[in-house]
């Protein structure tokens, strides 16, 4: 046990004593101790073995002792018996946003509730609005925590799929049995939070492919193992479905398992309305359901059973039935989706004069080994001060550093620049920094940082900004974070519209926590003319790779090369970023 373990478990002692309703010098000192021992430089078992606890402050003689039990043994009987004396509800409860130990050890005395069942009844049945300190307001707040939590327990991010899933595939493909493979489901269709992960394999030895699948590394249980399926569980808790079918029935089942189901529905009409059958099986000449080879319409491929349904191909991620069938009626679908190869670059980044990690040359030099042209600076404003946001002279030092950057690049012969810029905040009345200072800058993104609660306010703030002949695009429109954050409240159209008007582009923000603009309003902004920029929001080296998320996202969104500013090369760009200016300068 190393001592972040160690400060874990103090620390939930801490909780688990609160809900006791342990006095509050107790349980506060375990929470102390905790941050503490996050805090020490040194290894907890070198400082018990010299018998120096004691001289860490804060930490009395019962604290060392329990520290001491649970270096040398891995355990403590303390923790084990007040965890088993806890209802483990009561912790669940916990995570719901608003309900600290407090109010849960009240929830649990005065109503007796153990339980997120119980305490959604309660609410429902409005016993909580009538408790002291809790209110109709709190009430409100507990059931929407409730449902926010339910929604998305069982769901994980993309990014989290796709690390899990990759290596799994790529096994499955080296396997001499396979003869074709592919992820399915959501992930194949590059969903934004995936439920599970889905593989198809053909083989004409399923039980050898089960049995490979069911042993990779990586796997932590075994949920569910037939003859020509399994279901595992993978680290985190996502669960992974495996079907092996023969290679006949591949395309089908592939179609099949892609889903979505709502695109699935469509196309067993379409193949109703043919007098056809469609299922995972096949696509069969045949009035009811049936598996019998004889009737099989023979499809090599997923491109020949659309054929046989009189449509173009339809590309897994726009397989949402989110209008890609009046298209492809009426051969309109996106000729080519944007593809990530296709991008030059990242307009949003962050570098260590703000929150990023990584210094001016570092950034140059990884995002050059990627093969981009061009990678913006645009670090915080000045109002992110909890971001270290750039005050304007400080930004003016940046810029110069900048270019320092670029004449060595020039001078060494590489292609790459560096771009200045900076995410300025969206401010109440105004933007953070004035016009004169965004006019020395390359590009500027706009971003609302701290919204208010009503929707109109936060729409013309957006659209204020958008107005603003310096802004290029706008960041992250909605602030929402997957799974943890909900969008602000704000008219997306109507700032969508206001972008169109004045010739702004919308960010695709490809943070695999923001996706944001959402995949879902991206073809009402094509058809008003706004350019996407897909950008990383890099705070760290390694987020450069989040343009290949994004390019996903841009493609579920039916996106083109052509609809994407940075897939231009550097010069075309730097027009580009000029339009706006001088077309406001007239
Ligand atoms: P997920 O896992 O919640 O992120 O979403 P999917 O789309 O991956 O759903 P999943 O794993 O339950 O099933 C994979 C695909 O299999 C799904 O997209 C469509 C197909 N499928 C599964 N169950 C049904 C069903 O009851 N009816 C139809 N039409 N298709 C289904
Ligand atoms: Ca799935
Ligand atoms: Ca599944
Ligand atoms: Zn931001």
């Amino acid at each position: 046990m190393d001592k972040s373990q160690v400060a874990d478990i103090l620390s939930e002692i801490g909780v688990l004593l609160e809900l006791k309703g342990e006095n509050p010098f107790k349980t506060r000192a375990y929470a102390n101790a905790a941050r503490t021992l996050e805090g020490l430089t040194e290894p907890l078992d070198k400082m018990i073995a010299e018998e120096r606890l004691g001289e860490i402050k804060g930490i009395g003689e019962a604290l060392q002792e329990k520290i001491t039990t649970l270096i040398t043994t891995g355990r403590l009987p303390y923790y084990e018996e007040l965890k088993a004396a806890t209802p483990p509800g009561l912790l669940e409860m916990l995570q719901i946003p608003g309900l600290g130990p407090k109010k849960v050890k009240r929830l649990h005395d005065e109503l007796g509730i153990e339980s997120i069942e119980a305490l959604e009844a309660a609410c429902v049945a409005g016993k909580i609005a009538v408790l002291d300190g809790f209110g109709e307001k709190t009430q409100a707040k507990i059931i929407e925590g409730i449902t926010f939590k339910r929604t998305y327990a069982s769901k994980h991010h993309l990014s989290t799929a796709l690390v899990a899933a990759e290596p799994i595939l790529d096994a499955l493909r080296q396997h001499p049995d396979v003869i074709r493979c592919s992820t399915a489901g959501s992930l194949r269709r590059w969903k934004e939070t995936i439920g599970d992960v889905d593989f198809l394999v053909s083989s004409k030895h399923p039980a050898a492919i089960i049995e490979y699948f069911v042993t990779q590394p990586g796997i932590l249980s075994i949920s569910a193992r037939g003859e020509t399926k399994a279901s595992v569980i993978l680290a985190g808790g996502l669960q992974a479905d495996l079907r092996v079918v023969a290679d006949t029935e591949f395309p089908y089942a592939l179609a099949y398992f892609t889903g979505s189901k709502e695109h699935n529905i469509v196309m067993r009409q379409r193949a109703i309305a043919r007098g056809l059958r469609l299922n995972e099986y096949g696509l069969f000449k045949s009035k009811e359901e049936t598996r019998d080879p004889a009737l099989l319409v023979r499809c090599q491929t997923e491109e020949q059973i659309f054929e046989a349904l009189e449509l173009p191909y339809i590309q897994p991620e726009l397989r949402e039935d989110h209008g890609e069938f009046v298209a492809a009626e009426m051969n309109a679908l996106p000729e080519r989706l944007v593809e990530w190869t296709d991008l030059k670059g990242s307009l949003h980044n962050h570098s260590n004069w703000s929150d990023g990690n990584s210094t001016l040359d570092e950034i140059a030099a990884h995002v050059e080994e990627l093969g981009c042209a061009y990678w913006a600076i645009t670090d915080h404003s000045r109002a992110s001060f909890q971001a270290n946001g750039l005050a304007p002279d400080r930004l003016r030092q940046q810029l110069k550093a900048v270019s320092a950057v670029n004449q060595k690049l020039a001078d060494e012969g590489h292609d790459l620049r560096l771009l200045t810029g900076s995410e300025v905040d969206v401010l109440k009345e105004r933007l953070d920094f004035d016009d004169d200072l965004l006019g020395e800058l390359d590009v500027v993104v706009a971003s609302l940082h701290v919204a208010g609660s009503d929707e109109s306010d936060n729409t013309k703030r957006l659209i204020r900004a958008a107005e603003n002949p310096f802004v290029h695009m706008l960041g992250h429109l909605t602030g929402r974070l997957l799974l943890e954050r909900k969008p602000y409240p704000v008219n997306q159209h109507a700032v969508i519209d206001a972008c169109a008007a004045t010739g702004t582009w919308i960010e695709l923000n490809s943070n695999p926590y923001r996706f944001d603009m959402d995949w879902r309003l991206w073809q009402y902004a094509k058809d008003k003319g706004v350019r996407c920029v897909i950008n990383c929001d890099a705070h760290r080296l390694e987020h450069a790779g989040f343009l290949r998320l994004g390019a996903g996202v841009a493609r579920k969104g039916w996106l083109t090369k052509a609809d994407v500013i940075n897939t231009l090369p550097l010069e075309k760009l730097q027009k580009e970023l000029a339009r706006k200016r001088t077309s406001s300068n007239r």
